[in-house]
């Protein structure tokens, strides 16, 4: 089946003539990353030169995409807005509330249990508005999307950090807060800072061991954690075109982890291979027709030093198997090298777990070649020393994979397979013994490795590498073995050689599914009746914030000085947190409980000012609630980094926070905490982080004329009677001082709607 190809088709229509006029417009050549843009401005923006990095402009995505952790919050806030129907097609998937325990059909068939309040809600207000909703078990919001939805050319917004995955089919696909995919279901236009461009060129081509993830690995150590803020990244050349469309979909999608606004690869063969494989033949045949729109001009991969703000060059041919980690996706380590780390740093070596899968790596590609060395533990007499799981990212991977024989050779080492979903990659793993919070080492498939992200220990060191590696220190039970060149010793005592991993891009036999696991929208939905019960633990409506109240902000007290990494899985912990996700009270429980407290080194104890007394953060920011005092939460380098749950800047809002000053953001959670009506701010001078004391009183100066570009002053007092004057920066535009003033972009929007 192929969904929306009117869409499609009128995208490709009005593209050419868009293309020209941006060149036009330009004058010069353009970057694929370019012509996808200009041809989604929204209707009435010029199309002008605007400045990357500096100029916000609106543009008109094709598509949402909503998963059912962010969506619950998403269509909250839309059911808010007075709408009848999604003003662009939309869909819902089922796939982070399922917990990996036994295995797939029992685990998913507990989590129908469970969550049925939750999937009785989305499903029911998905059916209202014209929403397309993918049961739970259908498979991960990505891989579902890159099946059935992704088109070259495209431009999509997703409430999950890694939308970007369907760059491997050639879109511009963004992830954002739900408050972002409401405005654009609400038929508003979609407001982004035009990203810088990185090109990163391929040379050469993967061979043996080598792997699509092992690109995106060496990525992120070349640009770390927050190397591609507001960029999309653009990958050319020869290595390129000769990877297969899962392959690039996995290089796109950990483009998330550098905190590239997205990234994305041209139109080509391998993409019209896959489009063809998934039934979708007809958009293959559109996007030939005007295949010359769809990747970058000539003249750019030719020079793109001219072109791009940054170019990088990888040559396939030389690139080694990476493994990145622990805690952090940055910490790139050739397995050549891994000996040598490993030691330096005192990493368990044992490995304990290895777990393939999630939406970055279970394409038919990665599973097959993954196959090909559990195969060889049988053939070489060989016993696999970890355990070994699979999460498949759909169903229709999971049904083809189990036809072709894959599940079973799978099972013949002792493998669990997990249900389509994303279970131990957001720590929805019941994994025994995590109690114990031993130290231990897992190698996994999946992108993000922070602190308690899988089981919730945090002494598990999580290792990120592609699935062939993954399986193959999970055979033997060694972070340090390098399957290049060393030998395992086989049940007969014999040294034996792993041979390199070979797999097929597509399946021969085609991809085969009986149930996908998709529920059209009701053609009127108008009587539907979307029910939240009043006293329910799981879901509860959203009421309006409050209003700015026009004046300065005076004395706020510091609920907490976060040191170090802080990420959206310390600010909003996932994993058990997932169930309340529809429930803002409730999830405002885990604020900030993963943050790391300055002055004691403690992650949730700060000291309430009240009382002096050291407690959690979010029952010190009550007190500080019921007593009418706000506060401020002040944060380290790329405060934010990670996912785009929008809880993460709903709970501080929700519980009275209301100013995050911090050395620097990541976009999507700026973002987030903008729409909500908070203040973003940044230490103009990066060393006043240092002036922050626990027991300091904090005025902001400069409101009432809050401008673009003009920033504002923090006053610190401090308990000794002195006190310092500080800079902040911020990024607001005068839409978004517009959201502050209102209290939350959803306050503006409904005023709009009244009028
Ligand atoms: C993640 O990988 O961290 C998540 C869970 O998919 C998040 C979304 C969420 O928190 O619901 C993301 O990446 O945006
Ligand atoms: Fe799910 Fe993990 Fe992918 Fe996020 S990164 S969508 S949690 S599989």
């Amino acid at each position: 089946m192929v969904f929306d190809l009117d869409l499609i088709k009128k995208v490709y229509a009005n593209m050419p003539v868009r293309v020209a006029a941006a060149r036009q417009a330009l004058g010069r050549p353009l970057t694929l990353s370019e012509k996808i843009l200009y041809s989604h401005l929204w209707e009435g923006v010029t199309i002008g030169d605007y400045a990357r990095g500096k100029d916000y402009v609106d543009f008109a995505p094709d598509r949402v995409a909503m998963q059912d952790a962010t969506a619950q919050m998403a269509l909250l806030q839309f059911d808010t807005t007075g709408r009848k129907k999604v003003a662009v097609p939309s869909t819902v998937h089922c796939d982070h509330l399922i917990v990996a325990k036994q295995e797939g059909k029992a685990d998913l068939n507990k989590a129908v249990t469970d969550n049925e309040e939750v999937y009785n809600f989305l499903s029911s207000i998905s059916n209202k508005y014209g929403i397309g909703f993918w049961k739970p078990g259908a498979g991960i919001i990505h891989q579902v999307v890159l099946e059935n939805y992704a088109f070259p050319g495209g431009m999509m917004i997703g409430t999950d950090s890694h939308t970007v995955n369907a760059g491997g089919l050639g879109m511009v696909a963004i992830g954002v807060g739900g408050a972002d995919a409401c405005d654009v279901m609400a038929g508003l236009s979609w407001e982004l800072l035009m990203p810088k461009l990185i090109g990163i060129k391929l040379k050469g081509k993967l061979n043996g061991w080598t792997s699509p993830k092992d690109v995106i690995l060496k990525v992120a150590g070349i640009l770390t954690v927050k190397g591609g803020t507001n960029a999309i990244v653009e990958y050319f050349g020869e290595g390129a075109t000769s990877m297969s469309c899962t392959g690039k979909g996995t290089i796109c999608n950990m483009g998330a982890e550098i905190g590239a606004t997205t990234s994305t690869f041209g139109y080509d063969e391998s993409m019209s291979r896959y489009l063809k494989a998934t039934g979708r033949a007809a958009v293959a045949d559109a996007a030939d027709a005007i295949k010359e729109h769809l990747t970058g001009d000539p003249e750019v991969y030719a020079n793109p030093e001219k072109y791009f703000d940054r170019v990088i060059e990888i040559d396939l041919s030389e690139l080694e198997p990476h493994l990145n980690g622990p805690f952090t996706p940055d910490l790139a380590t050739p397995i050549s090298q891994m000996k040598e780390a490993a030691a330096k740093n005192n990493w368990p070596t044992k490995v304990e777990v290895g777990l393939i899968g999630s939406c970055t790596n279970s394409s038919y590609e990665d599973i097959s070649r993954a196959v090909s060395l559990a195969r060889q533990v049988a053939q070489k007499g060989l016993k696999t020393k970890a355990e070994f799981t699979i999460t498949p990212g759909s169903e229709q991977v999971r049904y083809t994979i189990e036809r072709d024989g894959f599940l079973d050779t799978f099972s013949q080492i002792g493998a669990t397979v997990f249900a389509n979903a994303c279970g131990p990659c957001i720590g929805m793993w019941d994994r025994m013994g995590a109690e114990k919070q031993e130290r231990n080492t897992i190698v996994h498939s999946f992108n993000r490795n922070f602190a308690k992200r899988a089981d919730g220990n945090p002494n598990t060191l999580a290792f990120v590498a592609s699935p062939e590696l993954v399986t193959a220190l999970a055979i033997a039970g060694d972070l340090t073995f390098n399957p290049l060149t060393d030998t395992l010793i086989n049940e007969k005592g014999e040294q034996v050689k792993l041979d390199p991993p070979a797999g097929d891009e597509l399946p021969a036999k085609g991809f085969a599914v009986e149930d996908a696991g998709y529920q059209a929208p009701a053609a009127d939905g108008s009587g539907v009746v979307v029910d939240v019960k009043s006293d329910s633990k799981r879901l509860q409506l959203l009421y309006p914030f409050a209003a700015w109240e026009g004046t300065d902000l005076k004395d706020l007290r510091l609920l907490i000085k976060a040191k170090g990494k802080c990420t959206t899985d310390h600010i909003s912990m996932a994993g058990p947190w997932l169930k309340f996700r529809g429930h803002l009270d409730n999830i405002s429980n885990n604020m900030l409980i993963g943050a790391v407290n300055y002055f004691n080194e403690k992650t949730d104890n700060v000291k309430n000012q009240l009382t002096g007394e050291y407690g959690p953060v979010p029952a010190t920011q009550r007190a500080y609630k019921a007593a009418g005092i706000g506060t401020m939460v002040i944060g380290d380098e790329n405060y934010g980094e990670g996912s785009s749950r929008e809880h993460a800047a709903m709970e501080p809002r929700h519980l009275g926070v209301r100013v995050v000053l911090v050395k620097s953001f990541a976009r999507i959670h700026e973002t987030n905490l903008k729409k909500q009506g908070m203040l973003a701010l940044t230490f103009a001078n990066k060393e006043d982080y240092n002036l922050v004391q626990e027991d300091d009183r904090i005025d902001v100066i400069g409101l009432p004329s809050f401008t673009p570009g003009k920033p504002l002053q923090i006053v610190l007092h401090h308990v000794d009677g002195t006190s310092h004057t500080i800079e902040a920066n911020h990024s607001y535009n005068q839409q978004q001082i517009e959201w502050f003033k209102a209290g939350g972009a959803l306050n503006v929007i409904r005023s709009q709607a009244q009028k």
